[in-house]
């Protein structure tokens, strides 16, 4: 049985690679930091029921001793580094811890590699972010970047390292530029989630608004199940390499509003309201990413659109609020 790490495996990502590894038959361990209140982030995890199947593995990305005894103990195949402060508005809140866990924690997973077990398959979770200011109309993997964030300046430390490991250690190291991709498991702070979770509370009755920032800009969105696939590919390559995992059609967030509104039969003029508290200090304002190299190198392409996806949300949402306030 191949033996995969994952870091992030309680996030969105993380979840869902590990549900489809172990359809593929693989052992999985993933990397779990302590909270305070004890309990550790599991609700992805039992939602799609494979808790029980899954080996945890307490560590902290900013901690490179946790992450050497992990590797020993573990001898992994593939490692998936998906852990990260992931989310771009707080990055501007807490830029150091941003720099430190998803850019220096890169380092520390590639060094962990890199001393016990160089051979192992290693993918960097990097963002269509680091493009921000977009130099080319379509982003692909030769496309100059231009971060917008600190996440995003953070992110293209994490890809060029890996890269550089690669070429500096002849490393199986891989870097997947995707571009947004969402879930019912999404966070509540990410846009898609955040409408699709207000929605369903003013359906329900438990909200009658929904108060959101810049809503003109547009994104490239897919769904987390097809773009983890693309993750695995990747690593199945005999040579690393970065590939760019998008669909190849931008939305503005406006767009993906309406759906999930008309999905739930509410008119968006009733209960929609612009707060500019929400609004970035540099905006990214358009992504759209060319899936080309992915679809000819790895066969890779993605398989459900914005509307099934945005429904689907919705859906999830309103069926989670019903019965926690049955
Ligand atoms: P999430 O925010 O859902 O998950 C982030 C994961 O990282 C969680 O498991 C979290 O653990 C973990 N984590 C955060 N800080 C640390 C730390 N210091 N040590 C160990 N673990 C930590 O992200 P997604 O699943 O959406 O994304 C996965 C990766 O892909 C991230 O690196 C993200 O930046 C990147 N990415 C995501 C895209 C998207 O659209 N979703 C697009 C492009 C890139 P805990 O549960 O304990 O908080
Ligand atoms: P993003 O995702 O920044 O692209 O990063 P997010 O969903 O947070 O924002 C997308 C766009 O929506 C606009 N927006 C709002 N965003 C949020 N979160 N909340 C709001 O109320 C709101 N109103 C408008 C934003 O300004 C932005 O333009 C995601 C993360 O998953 C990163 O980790 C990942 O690297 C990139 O996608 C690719």
């Amino acid at each position: 049985m191949p033996r995969a790490f994952i870091t992030g495996i309680t996030g969105q990502d993380g979840a869902y690679l590990a549900e489809f590894l172990l359809d593929k038959g693989y052992q999985v361990w993933g990397l779990a930091r302590r909270s305070s209140s004890g309990g550790l982030h599991l609700d992805r995890l039992e939602w799609l029921g494979v808790l029980d199947r899954i080996n945890l593995v307490e560590g902290d990305l900013g901690d490179l001793s946790s992450l050497m005894r992990i590797i020993a103990d573990v001898d992994p195949d593939e490692v998936y580094n998906l852990a990260a402060q992931s989310f771009v508005a707080t990055s501007w809140q807490q830029p150091h811890l941003t720099a430190n866990v998803t850019g220096v924690g890169v380092l520390n997973v590639l060094e962990a590699l890199r001393l016990l077990k160089s051979e192992a398959r290693f993918y960097q979770a990097s963002s269509s972010e680091m493009f921000g200011l977009i130099q080319h109309e379509k982003q692909s993997e030769t496309t100059p970047f231009y971060p917008r964030s600190p996440y995003a300046v953070a992110k293209l430390y994490g890809h060029w390292i890996t890269v550089n490991y690669r070429e500096s250690f002849g490393m199986h190291a891989s870097s997947g530029i995707l571009f947004n991709h969402e879930s019912p498991l999404r966070g509540q702070e990410f846009v898609t989630r955040k409408v699709t979770d207000g929605v369903a509370r003013i359906k329900l009755g438990l909200a009658k608004e929904l108060r959101l920032g810049n809503i003109e800009a547009k994104r490239d969105w897919g769904h987390a199940r097809d773009y983890v696939r693309a993750m695995w590919m990747m690593l199945q390559q005999e040579t690393a390499d970065d590939y760019v995992v998008a669909t190849g059609q931008t939305w503005t967030v406006k767009h993906m509003v309406d759906i999930a509104f008309k999905h739930a039969g509410l008119s968006v003029e009733d209960h929609l309201v612009i707060d500019q508290a929400l609004f970035r200090p540099a905006e990214v304002d358009i992504l759209l990413g060319d899936p080309a190299k992915a679809e000819r190198q790895l066969g890779w392409t993605p398989t459900i659109t914005l509307e099934e996806m945005i429904c689907e949300m919705v859906d999830a949402d309103v069926a989670r609020l019903t019965q926690k306030h049955r």
